[in-house]
């Protein structure tokens, strides 16, 4: 009798244990299916707006065009998942493989100049998550053939946890052929981007950090223009003209020459260039002062990094720390440029997944910034995210010490003398709109 209760009794858990994995699994596979309803949506609606054709049609069809010439296509499953896993067209990616060439995007004007041979030496750092394997090994190989050796210390790639299998052995084996460049670090939880490069940071050995995201290619002389900038002057920081790899033909553009900058919901977004700055003798080569950068790409002194607080190491994930750095280069004595003669193609990823942010990590990086940085002006961010008011952020004790170790200079002389452009809206002089964002990057 009690045997047959036991049995009964397994039986029935067995029962209940099968019913309950069937059903996580059939909520797993409806996710899946509603991101790729939605990456679909996404795509057919980029496929009838005008973009990729008109992109296609003039682009020097590096890439041939099968893909994007074919409607039909837009409905291959292959290519709707991989939009939704990687964000871009992983077909394309495949067939160019872990190497390709792209266009020379510069101005004339910057092909002609010169830079002294000797220069500081820079360990680019790239962290990743989940990225598509030949994307990754793209960024790595184009560093590696557009980087003069005796300029490029060590190219570090983080590996923030990442799930997929060809980011194991296979990455191991295919990076082998760039052994003695390249250091590998493997994070063994998830630290999101910030603390990733932090580590990155701290097994470096160059004199210039040159971060760099996982779904880049560099240009020609793109990192000469970063690393003399910097010899003359070590407390400026640069960013590269970040141009665009379409994530649907991969297609490498050009971009217009912009700055960075942000509104009261601390949203980065970029913004027109004054023609006046491109008027000088060096023309539209001229470096472009910068009210913020877009966080992915640029480079700094490393011991510049390390005096100036490196990140928030408390902020998670991504989104924010691109404006916390920005305020506390400008604030604390440092300079934010644009170098318009060096450029790095990045895939903006827009029809991924990823594009969803975690907003309360978000939420919780950009009330560290408020706290910290824009004294008396945080009201008009909370005028903007009034649910946001009472919301903590943890501890920033350390990172107001660091403001007044610094000797830092007031967000009141930030809107004065770098960005008078960002309205106040508790200033009362009416309501002057914000220039609309040229470029079509996000950070
Ligand atoms: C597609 O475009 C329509 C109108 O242009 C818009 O209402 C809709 O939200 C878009 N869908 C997606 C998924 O972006
Ligand atoms: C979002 O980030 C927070 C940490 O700030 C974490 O606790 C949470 O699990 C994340 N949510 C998702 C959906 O990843
Ligand atoms: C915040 O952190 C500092 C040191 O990091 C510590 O001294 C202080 O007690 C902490 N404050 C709170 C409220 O936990
Ligand atoms: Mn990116």
């Amino acid at each position: 009798m009690k045997n047959i209760i036991i049995q009964c009794l397994i039986c029935g858990f067995l029962a209940i244990g099968l019913w309950m994995a069937m059903l996580l699994l059939f909520l797993h596979l409806e996710q899946e299916d509603m991101l790729d309803k939605e990456t679909e949506k996404l795509l057919y609606n980029r496929s009838f707006g005008k973009n990729v054709y008109q992109q296609a049609s003039h682009s020097k069809k590096i890439l041939k065009g099968d893909i994007i010439n074919d409607r039909a296509m837009f409905s291959d499953p292959e290519l709707i998942q991989g939009l939704s896993r990687y964000g871009l067209n992983v077909i394309t990616s495949r067939r160019l493989g872990i190497e390709r060439q792209v266009p020379d995007s510069r101005n004339k004007i910057c092909q002609q100049k010169h830079y002294p041979f000797n220069l500081p030496t820079a360990s680019v750092i790239i962290c990743f998550y989940n990225e598509e394997f030949n994307t990754l090994l793209r960024t790595v190989s184009s560093v590696m053939n557009l980087s003069p050796k005796h300029l490029l210390e060590e190219i570090i790639l983080v590996d923030d946890m990442s799930e997929f299998d060809d980011l194991k052995a296979k990455l191991d084996y295919h990076l082998e052929i760039f052994r003695g460049k390249i250091k590998l670090v493997r994070n063994k939880k998830r630290e999101g981007l910030i603390r990733s490069r932090m580590i990155g940071a701290s097994r470096a050995s160059g004199d210039i950090l040159v971060f760099l995201d996982s779904h880049c290619e560099v240009n020609r002389v793109w990192l000469e223009p970063l690393l003399h900038a910097i010899a003359k002057d070590h407390k400026m920081v640069v960013c590269p003209v970040i141009d665009v790899i379409d994530e649907l033909t991969l297609d490498y553009v050009g971009s217009p020459i912009v700055r960075g900058a942000f509104d009261w919901n601390l949203n980065f977004r970029w913004d027109d260039v004054f023609s006046y700055e491109l008027d000088g003798p060096e023309g539209p080569s001229t470096p472009i002062r910068s009210p913020a950068m877009s966080g992915g790409i640029f480079a700094i002194n490393r011991h510049y990094f390390n005096e100036l607080g490196q990140y928030d190491k408390d902020m998670d994930l991504w989104g924010g720390e691109n404006v916390e750095l920005s305020l506390r280069i400008w604030m604390c004595g440092g300079q934010l440029f644009i170098l318009p003669c060096s450029r790095v193609g990045h895939n903006n990823k827009a029809l991924s997944k990823n594009r969803l942010v975690n907003q309360s990590a978000l939420s919780k990086n950009l009330l560290r910034v408020v706290h910290v940085w824009l004294d008396e002006y945080k009201e008009n961010f909370f005028l903007q995210r009034p649910s946001l008011t009472h919301v903590s952020c943890g501890n920033i004790s350390d990172r107001v010490e660091l403001r007044k170790r610094l000797g830092c200079k007031s967000f009141q002389w930030y809107l004065d003398n770098i960005f008078p452009e960002l309205e106040p809206l508790n200033r009362g002089k009416g309501t002057k709109p914000f220039l609309l964002a040229k470029g079509k990057n996000v950070p």
